[in-house]
């Protein structure tokens, strides 16, 4: 039989009739043979692209088949984990602000008022911990918030705003004990001559003894515009106008503010005698996150009837949208950065993203929940009416914004951000994320110290989906697999046949934030998707493993060893925040609906209220 005999199908057969042809045994066939599937099985597991996860390789995540006994125990571990950093606070620093956690010693860092206490009380009450709680409300029954702050005589505003207002208030809000209730009107008081400047914006300090206030005359948008919910509900539960008042000349001065060169979006830094815009720095991470948040709170808490704040949410998110959000080079996620402007049209990224962005998957898939973003005709908005007083580019901006249904933009930019803020996670050793990542541009392997910063602007590359059809996942939206550097990786970067990660680590520390839980809490409830809090499982289990100590749970120095090298702190954000989006995340049962509650910057959830008709006429709400 010749080889042309044989048929085709059968190819094998004829590559072993053709050697046996050429006078090769059967012997010298299978050593061959051998050799040849020893060179395979090492290729496949040594260097096969297979073996590792190449950029724009499609990650599918694995189907979730979690039963609900699971979700219960996962909630139940995280409930414990809460009692074990709790119970180490009661026992090794009680009534310091928060618990070092390695020393088993307590540190005042936040003005020596036992700030864990106060922050974690709707947390305890969440979570069905009574006896907990009931201690705590003993403590704060008997607090003095007008003895000088241990640290100096100047309380900051901002955080002893997020932190013990609202959570004095959130902790009445669930239980109705009055005490709360009072201690937060007391509070809410000796802070209030921070408003004392010019602009009506609060000063970054004030004494709770003198009233006082301390400060630089520029202020930070985060720490002068992340008041208003807390005021406003203050107000609310007290009948007192003075506080809506504090609030509202806020809100009214920001939006009176000329953003004409900065897309409609509030930059960075802010003239607190003026009341006006101070750069050109816009920014969702440090010094400006929570700002953004409150817009669309303020709105939210207040039934929708706060508009001033809603119409710079939707200028806010537009110009995010389409001037702050990039793809990355190689692996193409999207992530989203800071610019600074010149004034004039031209804008440079800084191409950082850090883990404090990752708040914004949550807001903005809040917003497409709640408000009627595909048809925002239905309350009067128009985005090019929006941008009537912003640059000649921002209105090309914002008119092709206005070619798409709004809801699936910001839907899709939640999602693909919310992956990415997991993947900063996933691509460590330690499973946990960093603080602060700085995206390389196109890499030229030949050049190993190529220095290029930065991928395409997202929106462009949407407008080019758009234009080719739209067709198949957008931009952005694919889910990448990770890429976990080896020790020697790190240090001498990755070899020829690996995938580069396309991002640089600047600060390596996971400081036990809440921000991408807090997305993947708020995403679960809006998409149902349970890839989200089985992502957050998997993120949980990685705090337990590295962060955990005999007295609590600590901060940690470097994402990129395992196990990670702790450090002495137990922010109270995390027994306020982390452990309680997790808990809530896990658990079946919806304690805090997103149309019945919105939560301020700290975790603190607050109840959605109307005014009344007294309120409305007697306060001038419009
Ligand atoms: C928290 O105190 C708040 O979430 C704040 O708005 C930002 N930073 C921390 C947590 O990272």
């Amino acid at each position: 039989m010749s080889i042309a005999d044989l048929p085709r199908v059968y190819p094998l057969a004829q590559l072993l009739v053709f050697l046996r042809h050429k006078g090769m045994t059967a012997r010298h066939i299978a050593f061959g043979a051998g050799v040849l599937f020893f060179l395979w099985a090492s290729y496949h597991t040594f260097f096969s692209p297979q073996s590792f996860s190449f950029p724009g390789e499609i990650y599918v995540a694995p189907p979730t088949t979690t039963t609900p006994e699971t979700w219960r125990y996962r909630a139940e571990q995280v409930k414990a984990a809460f009692i074990h950093a709790y119970h180490g606070y009661e026992l090794h620093a009680w009534k310091s602000d928060e618990l070092r956690p390695m020393s088993g010693t307590g540190q005042n860092n936040f003005n020596g008022w036992g700030v864990t206490v106060i922050d974690s009380l709707d947390t305890m009450y969440l979570m069905g911990l009574r006896d907990e709680f009931d201690r705590a409300v003993r403590f704060v029954e008997h607090s003095n918030f007008t003895q000088p702050a241990s640290q100096g005589l100047y309380a900051p505003f901002f955080e002893t705003v997020i932190r013990y207002l609202g959570g004095l208030l959130s902790a009445y809000a669930l239980s109705r004990d009055t005490i709360l209730l009072q201690r937060a009107d007391d509070l809410g008081g000796l802070l209030s001559p921070a408003f004392g400047t010019d602009s009506g914006f609060p000063d970054f300090g004030v004494s709770t003894s003198t009233g006082e206030r301390r400060g630089p005359p520029i202020g930070i948008l985060a720490e002068i515009a992340s008041c208003q919910l807390e005021y406003t509900y203050l107000a609310k539960e007290t009948g007192k106008k003075r506080y809506f008042d504090l609030a509202d000349n806020v809100v009214k001065t920001l939006s009176h503010a000329n953003l004409s060169n900065v897309g409609g979006m509030p930059p960075t830094r802010w003239s607190n005698t003026l009341g006006t815009p101070f750069d050109t720095h816009l920014s969702v991470g440090a010094q400006a996150d929570s700002a953004h948040e409150y817009l669309l709170k303020q709105y939210l808490l207040t039934a929708k009837t706060d508009r001033k704040s809603l119409e710079m949410y939707i200028r806010t998110t537009t110009h995010i949208l389409t001037n702050l959000f990039y793809l990355s080079p190689t692996r193409h996620f999207l992530y989203v950065t800071d610019t600074t402007g010149n004034g004039h049209g031209v804008t440079r990224p800084s191409h950082t993203f850090e883990h404090l962005s990752c708040f914004l998957p949550g807001l903005l898939a809040l917003g497409a929940h709640t408000l009627p973003l595909s048809d925002l005709a239905s309350i009067g908005i128009n985005l090019n009416d929006l941008a009537k007083n912003l640059s000649p580019e921002s209105k090309i901006d914002y008119a092709k914004m206005s070619k798409y249904n709004l809801r699936d933009v910001h839907l899709w930019a939640a999602e693909g951000l919310a992956q990415a803020c997991y993947l900063t996670y996933v691509d460590q050793p330690s499973g946990l994320g960093p603080d602060e990542i700085v995206i390389y541009g196109t890499p030229d392997r030949s050049k190993p110290n190529n220095q290029v910063l930065g991928g395409e602007r997202w929106f462009d590359a949407l407008e080019a989906w758009k234009r080719s059809g739209g067709r198949g996942t957008p931009p952005g939206l694919t889910p990448t697999a990770p890429v976990v550097y080896t020790e020697k990786e790190r240090v001498y970067g990755p070899a020829k046949s690996r995938p580069l990660r396309d991002y640089g680590i600047r600060k390596t520390g996971y400081l036990l934030r809440p921000e991408t839980l807090e997305s993947f809490y708020i995403l679960h409830r809006v998409t149902g998707d349970s890839r989200w809090r089985e992502h957050g499982w998997t993120i949980f289990k990685s705090i337990v493993k590295q962060t955990k100590t005999p007295s609590g749970f600590a901060s940690i120095r470097n994402v990129q060893l395992s196990p990670a090298i702790q450090q002495d702190d137990m922010p109270s954000y995390f027994t306020a925040e982390t452990l309680k989006y997790l808990y809530l995340m896990f658990t079946d049962e919806d304690l805090i609906p997103l149309d019945k509650y919105v939560f301020n910057t700290e975790g603190h959830p607050l109840p959605i209220f109307e005014w009344s008709p007294q309120e409305k006429s007697g306060w001038n709400i419009s």
